[in-house]
């Protein structure tokens, strides 16, 4: 609810994933008031027609009764749930079920702001600008705390942890301006780290983009980085080689010095960074260094990007 609105029952449904979400709301809902409204009935029934004093037969109940309604209801009750769990299941499984090629924004949640940052280098405050109809990936990390970043309109909430990526993924369908909170109480001003998701068409989103003030491109960013940290050193150099190719590393399996192999995906990426001892490459000396303090988790998102877009290209990032 944005401030001017009146009261309404249910937050604007801005996904397709939302309304589903609303059926199961509503789903449960309604069961639940079948069966209250049964238990009322028969408490109410059984309360006056065995009231103390009234004639009523009160023998054993005839065999089939105990039997086939009690297996009867039992087996009814256990598919209702069933389908229940179903429907919930596959709603929840299209939030993370990536899209193929989705729109990536990253967030960095930090006490107590949300930093997020397109592709293209735009970066903006507590307010996340995504087109329409169009499948957007955030890939979140935390600066300091555990927040929780949460899209009423969108149904979705998903931790924000330090030190690890989670990610959450939706197609907004309806155009307009929505809440974004933190749903993790994270300090003393957690309740102002919030601001809003606008949705806007795609011909509007790309103009919103282009009207930014000079944002350099995530992946320039991360091949600046590159070199200026020392990793092109490495990485690139000519002839003998101390350290693997990176030129098509995201998502492939890596064959790592004790045995096992390893996807690498952006968690991998980023611990490649920060941790490079614990997973080693096999073949190559542990000798990359850690850049633990030395880089913020923007410049990561930048490598990480870097390294994502990096098709083998290295004269071009060689210096
Ligand atoms: C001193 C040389 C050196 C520097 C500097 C260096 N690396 Fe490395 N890097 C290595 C070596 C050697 C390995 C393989 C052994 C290992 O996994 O630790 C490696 C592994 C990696 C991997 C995993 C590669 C794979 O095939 O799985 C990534 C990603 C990576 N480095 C990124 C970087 C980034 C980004 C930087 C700069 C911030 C950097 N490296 C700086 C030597 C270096
Ligand atoms: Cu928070």
């Amino acid at each position: 609810m944005t401030a001017d609105s009146h009261f309404v029952f249910l937050p604007a449904a801005a996904s397709a994933h939302a309304r589903h979400v609303d059926w199961i709301y509503f789903g449960l809902i309604g069961v639940s008031v079948v069966i209250v409204g049964l238990v009322v009935a028969l408490l109410l029934t059984f309360g006056i027609r065995y009231r103390s004093g009234s004639p009523a037969p009160r023998g054993k109940l005839p065999e089939w009764v105990s039997r086939e309604i009690e297996i009867g209801w039992t087996v009814a009750t256990l598919f209702a749930f069933i389908f229940i769990f179903w429907f919930a299941a596959a709603s929840f499984l299209t939030t993370i079920g990536a899209a193929s090629n989705p729109l990536e924004i990253h967030v960095v949640g930090k006490q107590w702001m949300w930093k997020i940052e397109h592709p293209n280098g735009v970066r903006e405050i507590n307010e996340l600008h995504v087109p329409a109809d169009v499948p957007v990936r955030l890939v979140m990390i935390s600066q300091d705390v555990i927040h929780s970043f949460f899209l009423p309109a969108l149904r979705i909430k998903q931790d924000v942890l330090p030190g690890r990526y989670t990610s959450e993924s939706f197609t907004a369908d309806k155009t307009g301006s929505y809440d974004l909170f933190c749903a993790e109480y994270c300090g003393s001003d957690h309740a102002r780290m919030g601001g809003r998701i606008v949705v806007m068409p795609k011909a509007e989103y790309q103009a919103w983009l282009d009207a930014q003030p000079g944002a350099e491109n995530l992946a320039g960013k991360g091949r600046q980085l590159f070199t200026q940290l020392g990793c092109a050193g490495c990485h690139f150099e000519k002839g003998h080689r101390r350290a693997p190719d990176l030129a098509g590393l995201y998502g492939s399996y890596v064959q790592l010095a004790g045995g096992g192999t390893v996807r690498a995906d952006e968690a991998y990426l980023r611990d490649s960074i920060l941790q490079p001892a614990r997973q080693v490459v096999a073949g190559y000396a542990p000798i990359m260094p850690s850049f633990k303090g030395t880089v913020s988790e923007d410049q990561i998102f930048s490598l990480v990007t870097f390294i994502k877009s990096f098709s083998g290209d290295r004269e071009e990032t060689t210096q």
